[in-house]
């Protein structure tokens, strides 16, 4: 099972790596329906992708014609400051400022979670966001039940801290963690309103 696996994914790995330098797809600039360069069926028969299944040809010109158009939509979103790409994540705001069962429910909801930052790259990508709205934000964090002991939704130990001086201070009585508009970590009661702000 395991050797069968590894075979079909080296398969589609080997063929996703030709496919990118040869494939002709329809659509895409380089590759089918460019003036000039040779069609998918002027292919046949000189390359080794001859005697492909068309239907897995066609899969894969599928698959980079999705990715292609994923990134144009994440162009246009960035563009428009309707979301921030920090690495792999996605960060955005609805503009909301509701309490932390709220704001975590509505990130959920659109298939994400609250803003959880990891680095102070991600740190940085959040804070943009806070001082584009001027608003603290409840960040994906709250207290174990040993007080003083943050982790995150998971459950999972902080791995990232950027705790205000003095912080967190609240032993118990402060269950989540609001962030500054200087990027600083409070932790805080979780009855406020406070910015939603969800990662993907
Ligand atoms: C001050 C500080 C914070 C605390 C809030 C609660 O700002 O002591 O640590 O969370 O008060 O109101
Ligand atoms: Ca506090």
């Amino acid at each position: 099972m395991f050797s069968y696996m590894s075979y079909m994914l080296t398969a589609v790995a080997a063929l996703l790596v030709t496919c990118d330098a040869l494939c002709k797809c329809p659509g895409i600039p380089g590759l089918f329906g460019i003036p000039g360069l040779p069609t998918r069926d002027g292919l046949k028969g000189q390359s080794h992708l001859s005697g492909l299944p068309g239907s897995l040809y066609t899969e894969v010109c599928n698959i980079l014609d999705l990715k292609r158009r994923l990134s144009r939509l994440e162009g246009v979103l960035a563009l428009n400051g309707k979301i921030i790409e920090v690495g792999e994540k996605i960060l955005a705001s609805n503009g909301k400022e509701v309490d932390f069962p709220s704001a975590l429910e509505s990130c959920e909801e659109a298939g994400g979670t609250l803003a959880t930052p990891t680095n102070e790259e991600e740190n940085k990508a959040v804070l943009g966001i806070v001082k584009q709205y001027n608003r603290y934000a409840y960040l994906g964090i709250k207290e174990s039940e040993t007080s003083g002991q943050f982790m995150y939704m998971n459950g999972i130990p902080l791995n990232y801290t950027k705790w205000h001086p003095h912080e967190p201070n609240g032993k118990g009585s402060e269950k989540c963690v609001e962030m500054y508009t200087d990027g600083t970590w409070n932790d805080r009661r979780c009855n406020l309103y406070r910015l939603t702000i969800c990662e993907f």
